[in-house]
């Protein structure tokens, strides 16, 4: 990295790996930083409709003359990203960047896979004081308080950041590098919140964690014209855009929930600074309907009010979109937010099982949740419910208890959303609490994971999802992860259960999606009983080959065989033949894994 700091044209490359459809917002924002900082910034994004391999990223940095990459990463598409960062680091030789929810959770693991620096939690800041570094002006760090590095201030960051972030626990207790040694060795020491091996002595050290930002005004305008806009352009529209983020963090400490980046401590963007942006897209893309993609927009009542306000006052035409929580709305707030133009608020109900709730540490009660869906509703705001199924230790008592729940609030609830079923993510106390005694620890790792297939729902991003799914589980819900056990097993009764809640859900929806076409949503749902009895009792290929021969006939593009991606039918196909699974990758590029990383068997 040593030349790179004597050169004055810096270029630096933002990966975004995960298949998208809209813009992610987080390289507009690290390229707003970068660009203050002199820094030209170009953006490869992987989108369903112009996907990029692992050879394209690398022509990209290539032809661009980029000296630097970052990966923005996800637990999806972990071994893609490493695939990607080997291939440009062989090619190149340039340092590469690793940040997002994966690496801020398993920052040892990214270096060891041979990215360069790891930058976790909140990006900006460390990304500023990084470029510093690269452009050697880096002397003493403008906004690091060194006093910070005292033991003292160590432990009490670590109390409000670390020990409350299992993944920040995990990082400095894995290296336990004393605090003198740290302050000495080189620049990149005095910059918070980072992870990066030491060129002489090898080993790698995790800088403490940085302060949440607290003045978030204070950031550079994040940077949107550095995408090409035809790759997320549905119907004339630039997909992303509608996106507004008024605050960062949540209180929750929910068990299933990695808030590693953004942490506990609520901070809200001024209301002016969120009406310029409102402006800014109104009058640039004409769009008058926005989600606010907050992890809690509610926390802040000030924050709510006077959001509801000024909307209300200078764009009465515009509607919006929020996710809340359950117990931080009332009547009132609901009231002001219908008439500033709230259409809908997507809560994390999870669940209508108190037990299970308890075990999410959700610490709401099934009468909130029940109080909070019909309040809504009469305020004449729709709900989205986001669901959670899978759960390990439910039987069927407790998916009877979200039966009967679905009953008692399914004419409030305007559609349910289920994302699959449970992913423990890295960095929450699921997967720490389960991972050993289910086996799948690191399985993120394991390239027949095929983690981005998985959940992916009826109306997201996916632009050709039978490509990757059943019928029902397109239609009705996502069975994929349950029925091949991917994390925990679950009994044939289990599974029964879980069927009849799920097509509750499901033939809900489409009442919704396909209002007024009775005879649409009769046909979606027999095809789907259809298809769930092919695919689960009978025999899977038949499923697969009737839905690929109807797929190829409706979109010329579909590729025939790309069904084959699919995890699930995968391995209910080859468990069938009693034969090993076939290599996914058929990029140039393959993963050497460290040896200590080989995945375990987690099938
Ligand atoms: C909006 C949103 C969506 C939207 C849009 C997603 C998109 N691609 O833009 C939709 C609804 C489509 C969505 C879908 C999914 N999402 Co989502 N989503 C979010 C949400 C609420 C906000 C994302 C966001 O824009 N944040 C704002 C940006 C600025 O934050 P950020 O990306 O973390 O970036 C900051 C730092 O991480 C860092 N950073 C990031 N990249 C880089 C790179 C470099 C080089 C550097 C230096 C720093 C850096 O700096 C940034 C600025 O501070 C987050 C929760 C959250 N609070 O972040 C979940 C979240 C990202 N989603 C998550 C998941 C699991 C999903 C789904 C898989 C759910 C599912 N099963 O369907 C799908 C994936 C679909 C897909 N193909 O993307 C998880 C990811 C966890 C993980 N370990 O990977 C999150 C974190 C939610 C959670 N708490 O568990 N999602
Ligand atoms: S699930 Fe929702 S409420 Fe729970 S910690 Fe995550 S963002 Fe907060």
């Amino acid at each position: 990295m040593s030349n790179i700091k004597n050169n004055t044209n810096f270029r630096f490359l933002l990966i975004y790996p995960l298949t998208v459809g809209e813009i992610p917002r987080a390289l507009s924002m690290l390229a707003g930083v970068l660009r203050k900082h002199g820094f030209e910034v170009k953006t490869a994004v992987n989108t369903f409709k112009k996907p990029l391999n692992v050879s394209d990223y690398v022509r990209i940095a290539k032809e661009w003359h980029a000296t630097h990459v970052g990966l923005s990463m996800y637990t999806l598409q972990v071994l893609k990203s490493y695939e990607i960062m080997k291939a440009i680091k062989e090619e190149l030789g340039i340092p590469i960047i690793l940040g997002g929810a994966h690496p801020s959770s398993e920052p040892v693991e990214g270096i060891n896979w041979g990215a360069d620096i790891i930058v976790r939690g909140e990006g900006e800041d460390t990304l500023r004081e990084l470029c510093e570094y690269w452009k050697g002006e880096l002397v003493q760090p403008s906004n690091v308080d060194m006093t910070m590095l005292t033991e003292e201030n160590m432990n009490k960051a670590n109390e409000t950041f670390a020990s409350k972030r299992v993944n920040e626990t995990r990082a400095s207790k894995a290296l336990e590098q004393p605090l003198s040694d740290i302050a000495s060795i080189n620049d990149l020491s005095k910059i918070k919140s980072i992870t990066y091996r030491d060129q002489k002595t090898g080993e790698i050290i995790s800088t403490p964690p940085r302060a949440l930002l607290s003045e978030l005004d204070d950031l550079p305008t994040p940077a949107h014209d550095i995408f090409d806009d035809d790759a997320f352009r549905v119907n004339n529209v630039v997909r992303g855009h509608h996106r507004l983020y008024t605050t960062r963090g949540c209180p929750g400490r929910c068990t299933y929930c990695n808030s590693g980046v953004f942490g506990n401590k609520i901070r809200c963007y001024s209301v002016e600074t969120i009406m310029e942006r409102i402006r800014e897209v109104y009058n640039e893309h004409g769009i008058t309907n926005f989600n606010i993609a907050d992890d809690n927009f509610t926390t802040k009542k000030k924050h709510v009010y006077g959001m509801c306000e000024a909307i209300k006052k200078e764009f009465p035409q515009i509607v919006w979109s929020v996710n809340s929580r359950v117990d931080m709305v009332n009547p009132e707030m609901l009231a002001a937010m219908k008439d500033s133009g709230c259409y809908m608020i997507s809560y994390g109900i999870e669940s209508g099982d108190q037990e299970t709730l308890d075990k999410l540490r959700k610490h709401v009660k099934v009468k909130r949740n029940y109080d909070a869906i019909w309040q809504t509703h009469e305020a004449g705001i729709q709900v989205f419910a986001n669901m959670l199924v899978g759960l390990p230790w439910e039987t069927p008592k407790n998916i009877q208890n979200g039966i009967d729940f679905f009953h008692s609030v399914k004419d409030a609830v305007h559609l349910w959303q289920l994302s699959g079923a449970i992913i423990p993510l890295p960095g929450t106390a699921m997967y720490y609490d389960l991972g050993e005694e289910n086996n799948f620890q690191e399985y993120w790792l394991n390239p027949d994971f095929h983690m981005q297939a998985a959940g992916i729902q009826v109306w997201q991003n996916s632009t050709n999802p039978y490509a990757l799914s059943t019928y029902f589980q397109r239609n009705m819900f996502d069975d994929n992860f349950i029925a091949t056990g991917k994390f925990f097993k679950y009994s044939d009764e289990h599974q029964r259960s879980l069927k009849e809640l799920m097509f509750l859900y499901g033939g809900h929806n489409l009442t919704k999606l396909y209002g007024g076409q009775r005879w649409k949503q009769f046909k979606i749902k027999m095809l789907s009983h259809l298809s769930y009895f092919i695919y689960h009792h009978v025999d899977p290929e038949i499923e697969m080959n009737v839905v690929n021969q109807w797929v190829s006939r409706k979109n010329k593009d579909a590729e025939k065989s790309s069904r084959w991606g699919r995890s699930g039918l995968r391995e209910r196909v080859a468990k069938k033949e009693n034969k090993g699974l076939p290599s996914h990758s058929d990029d140039k590029y393959l993963v050497n894994m460290p040896s200590h990383m080989k995945p375990r068997n987690t099938q």
